[in-house]
């Protein structure tokens, strides 16, 4: 903690992010650690991969059409993160087990919708069509090749003025014949793509992914074909620039899927995942903007989609970097691998030797209907947003049951990014007290270079000791 420099012993502590000074209270859970990574600007650094991503994705969603913007400070209400987006009252993404609080009504953003309602009000001033946002965001979330609490989205949105109603002596057929008109204009406007994709979201309009009530059912379908077939546009060039870098070896179609998804804040909702290391990474979400958001910011004429994609998620896939946690490297044999515009084969450095430590412990029954523990991987924002995660959090209720995010967050805590992942290796419940015990395996392994054994020991010993925090017995 950094303490107020008023000099007495009763001066609040506080956390200072980018120069300005908050003081805590008791919902404050960001850690020295996190806040370490605020202000490394990543997507600004010249020749860094996420900054080359960024302008991939960019080039993709240009001006004048999309207004491409970047968001400095992580600091953001809750309003903006959460209230603003209908994230209900209850929702596991606000909870403290899954969001960094500054204080109870400020949070590092979980997601860079968190901006979405004043760039919407920014293009009713400006009378602007679309825009893209990227930040570094953050989340307590699981730990392992894919996953890290600080990363990188960039969100994007367009919207289409609806054409004014009551023309003279028009009919509803003839006004929505020339709303379709003028979204078909811009499908068309899309340059083809030969790529293919398997759509498992295709039929929606149904109760579980529902076009809104406001909305003509063909606006709103003309709507998710633009967007879908501007995504696959990103995607396709993702490839093309992924084969240009290695003209010498046949690349792999790169398959790619579109699965229903739900966020509060979109309907239809989608979520596009890529088949990455034997498995489905996700890769975006997006939909159809709820129009009482666009009502809210003054677009009540407008109709409009959104997405917002993981900007490491895809860096991995296009340079071949197989673990997230090299974005943070400074080490040179990373950094001087990349170029600015181009996209390059990352060639791996040695791997040095993991060490492997468990931690056991008893934790008492779980809270009925929370699941907090044991999913494959978890984020309370993401499963809440829609779900790079499929598991729930325990909510605000129940604050002394152990949730998996808080030993991750102490594990981050301490070992920073010498940590690979985290796996949860055993579980089972006492047949007499019925007490639940839970095994966790720790990887640590450098990127740079071959942890000591003590320098090990050290880190495990700390963990096992701020494991005491929690509300667990250490076996
Ligand atoms: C969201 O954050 C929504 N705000 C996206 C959105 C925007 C939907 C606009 C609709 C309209 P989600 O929680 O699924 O959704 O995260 C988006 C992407 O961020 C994921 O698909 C994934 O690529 C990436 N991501 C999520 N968690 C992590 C993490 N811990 N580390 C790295 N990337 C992550
Ligand atoms: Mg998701």
């Amino acid at each position: 903690d950094t303490t107020d420099v008023a000099g007495d012993s009763e001066a609040r502590p506080g956390k200072s992010i980018l120069g300005k000074h908050y003081p805590s209270d008791e919902t404050t859970n960001v850690t020295d650690t996190i806040l370490s990574l605020v202000g490394r600007k990543l997507y600004d650094t010249p020749n860094h991969p996420i900054a080359i991503t960024r302008r991939l994705i960019e080039s993709v969603f240009p001006p004048p059409l999309y207004k491409n913007h970047v968001a400095t400070n992580p600091v953001v209400t809750v309003h903006a993160n959460f209230d603003v987006l209908g994230f209900p009252q209850d929702h596991p993404g606000r909870s403290r087990t899954d969001t960094y609080y500054v204080d109870s009504s400020t949070v590092l953003r979980t997601h860079t919708s968190a901006h979405q309602h004043s760039a919407f009000q920014r293009i009713a001033v400006d009378a602007e069509n679309g825009y893209t946002i990227c930040a570094d965001v953050y989340r307590r979330d699981s730990i392992d090749r894919s996953h890290f609490p600080v990363f990188h989205q960039m969100e994007g949105a367009c919207t289409w003025q609806l054409p004014p109603k009551k023309q003279s002596k028009e009919t509803r057929l003839q006004q929505q014949q020339r709303r379709a008109q003028s979204i078909r204009e811009s499908i068309d406007a899309l340059p083809k793509h030969g790529l293919e994709i398997i759509d498992e979201a295709g039929s929606y309009n149904n109760h579980t992914n529902p076009v809104q009530i406001q909305h003509d059912p063909d606006d709103s379908q003309l709507l998710v074909e633009h967007l879908k077939r501007s995504l696959e546009q990103l995607v396709q060039k993702v490839f093309t620039a992924a084969q240009e870098a290695r003209p010498d070896q046949k690349q792999e179609q790169l398959k790619v899927r579109w699965i229903e998804a739900y966020f509060p804040f979109t309907s239809p909702s989608f979520e596009l995942e890529v088949f990455w290391q034997g498995e489905w990474l996700e890769l975006l979400g997006c939909g159809v903007v709820q129009q009482s958001i666009l009502n809210n910011a003054g677009l009540e004429d407008r109709i409009g989609w959104a997405w917002g994609i993981g900007i490491e998620r895809l860096a991995m896939l296009l340079f071949n970097v197989p673990d997230i946690r090299l974005f943070w490297s400074q080490d040179d044999r990373f950094l001087k691998q990349f170029q600015d515009g181009k996209i390059t084969r990352f060639e791996s450095f040695s791997r040095y030797p993991p060490c492997y430590k468990d931690i056991s412990f008893w934790v008492r029954p779980s809270p009925a209907g929370a699941s907090p523990i044991g999913a494959e991987s978890s984020s309370g924002v993401a499963a809440a947003a829609g779900g790079d995660s499929k598991k729930a959090s325990p909510s605000e209720t129940q604050p002394a049951a152990f949730h998996e995010n808080d030993i991750m967050e102490i594990v981050r805590d301490v070992a920073g990014t010498l940590v690979e992942d985290v796996k949860l290796v055993d579980e089972f419940v006492h047949p007499k007290n019925g007490k639940k015990s839970l095994c966790y395996r720790i990887n640590y392994r450098s990127n740079e270079r071959t942890l000591t054994n003590e320098e090990v020991n050290e880190l495990h010993q700390k963990v096992v000791d701020k494991m005491g925090e929690l509300p667990v017995e250490i076996r």
